[in-house]
């Protein structure tokens, strides 16, 4: 144990979530009966080894799945609402282990130890909006051309739900789908990232507790590690109906079109490439921490990070030179140290792309304002550590088209209208979240209106990240279409069926066809 994990009390943090062994030996997990090669999971906060977990073997992957598909037969026959109760004792047990939980994530994918807890949070309000939820899966009934018929829609669990997803969330995105396929009847096979693979190990060691106090099947939540040869488990089989994965939309393309080619549904939430439009009338005491917290926020690594600023031209240099001097206010660090606005990108890799891109933003001709680079020296020692940089940059740069998972902020300036920041906004593959800041109720509604922002999220007055629970999540073109957490998003995880019923004493044909015998 590095003497940053025992000062922050990662160790005590650990064993609270039932990882017992730790730095040697392995650590699988509740049920994931994983016996193949090792992974081990290396903090990127100080480069120690957290912990080693067995990955999932072909066969291994076997068990998994007649563990879940015999859990499923069970749990789709259980009253939704008990089944609410279950997800109800789930986000209690989070709520006891909101620190240690959020402190593992903070330290093994890099995230400020705020935000860590901020992800938990975002599990247990999932939790408590599915239990709500799980007394409403109401259909609807039709009314019927046909006399004495009535018609009516009903929802059905769908069966084994995949989940996929990506280092950046390591929990959060889990229990979006799980709390809401476990309301739906459905039971979860999960493949969480390598890169952070203690979180998915401490989440099932959770929800494993709660199943067995309550005499479940621990085939209701399954997990499966390693890398995307265990996704291509998923993706591939026929046994699961509904495959959600979050990620990038090189693997969305991928798992998009395996899922599709076997007739499964896929709920995709993949790449963007959000921006803030500021117009003449924005607040700066509103833009500048909305647009440095989804800049840096999880050092520029959520889906919904802020990755251009459009600014009008009149306002321009103001903005500009705010949003500059706020940068010199950031402190880089442990973020495990509540002093810290900013810590590691998750690996060297990640490092090399963030700099990859500030090379290829200047080559195509952007000018540096805030200089990025990589950390050295104490308490940088992991490697990981990068300042985040501010490039003056064209919308049509290639490098500003692509979304690259680190802080690096382009700002870009418009002329005229609304109209045409907005053209700006949508001019990109990418349809996460967008946000105008504005205090003209005009600017606002045409950012609003369907010829505005063309994303799955547009905010006014606030930035593009940190989106609550409560609304649908996802977004549009390569983005994936898919919508998770609220709203009505439980219906992905439900097959739909429409019943006509005949109480009469005839046959009517529908549509008025005779056929008479
Ligand atoms: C992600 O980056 O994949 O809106 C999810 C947000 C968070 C979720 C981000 N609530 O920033």
């Amino acid at each position: 144990m590095s003497t940053i994990a025992q000062q922050f009390g990662m160790q005590e943090a650990l064993h609270a979530l039932g990882i017992k062994e730790i730095n040697d030996g392995t650590s699988t997990g509740s049920n994931s009966f994983s016996s193949g090669p090792i992974i081990e999971s290396y903090s990127p906060v100080d480069g120690q080894l957290i912990g080693k977990v067995k990955t999932t073997t072909a066969a291994d992957y076997e068990k998994v799945m007649q563990s879940a598909t015999e859990a499923f037969k069970f749990f789709r026959a259980m009253p939704a609402p008990q089944r609410g109760e279950i997800v109800r004792q789930f986000g209690n047990k989070l709520r006891e282990l909101k620190e240690p939980l959020g402190k593992l994530v903070s330290y093994e994918m890099g995230k400020s130890l705020q935000e860590g807890y901020g992800e938990v949070q975002e599990m247990i309000d999932i939790c408590d909006f599915a239990v709500g939820l799980s007394r409403q899966l109401n259909g609807q009934t039709i009314p019927s051309e046909r006399p004495g018929h009535v018609m009516r829609e009903q929802w059905h669990s769908i069966g084994v739900v995949g989940i996929i997803s990506a280092f950046n969330f390591p929990v959060a995105v889990w229990s979006w789908n799980t709390a809401l396929a476990w309301i739906c009847g459905d039971v979860c096979v999960w493949k969480g990232s390598e890169k952070a693979p203690i979180c998915t190990i401490a989440c099932q060691n959770i929800i494993a507790e709660v199943l067995k106090a309550n005499n479940l099947p621990e085939g209701i939540s399954c997990i499966v590690n390693g890398d995307y040869t265990v996704g291509e488990m998923i993706t591939n089989d026929t046994r699961i109906p509904l495959v959600s994965a979050t990620g990038s939309t090189r693997m969305g393309r991928i798992v998009g079109a395996k899922v599709a080619e076997r007739f499964g549904k896929s709920l995709l939430e993949l790449g963007g490439n959000n921006a803030i439009i500021i117009t003449p009338t924005a607040d700066l005491k509103v833009v500048v921490p909305g647009a440095v917290f989804g800049a840096v926020g999880t050092a520029g690594q959520r889906c919904t990070s802020t990755r251009r600023l459009i600014i009008h031209e009149s306002v321009y240099d103001k903005v500009r030179d705010a949003i500059v001097g706020a940068y010199g206010q950031l402190t880089i660090g442990n973020p495990l140290d509540q002093k810290n606005h900013i810590g590691p990108l998750i690996d060297t890799d990640a490092v090399n792309t963030y700099l990859a891109a500030i090379e290829k933003a200047k080559a195509e001709g952007g000018k540096v304002l805030v200089e990025g680079g990589v950390l050295s020296g104490e308490g940088y020692e992991s490697g990981c550590y990068v300042k985040p940089a501010i490039i003056e940059a064209e919308n049509h740069f290639e490098i500003v088209q692509h979304e690259t998972f680190a802080p690096i902020l382009y700002l870009m300036k418009y002329e005229g209208e609304v109209e045409n920041a907005i053209d700006l906004q949508n001019g990109v593959a990418q349809g996460l979240s967008s946000a105008i800041m504005t205090n003209s109720m005009k600017e606002a509604e045409k950012f609003l209106s369907f010829a505005g922002s063309d994303c799955g999220i547009a905010n006014v007055n606030i930035g593009t990240s940190g989106a609550e629970i409560g609304g649908a999540f996802g977004g549009e073109k390569e983005t994936g279409g898919g919508r998770e957490s609220g709203s009505d998003a439980w219906k992905v995880y439900m097959r739909r069926q429409t019943n006509t019923v005949n109480y009469s004493d005839q046959l009517p044909l529908a549509q008025g066809i005779k056929f008479d015998l």
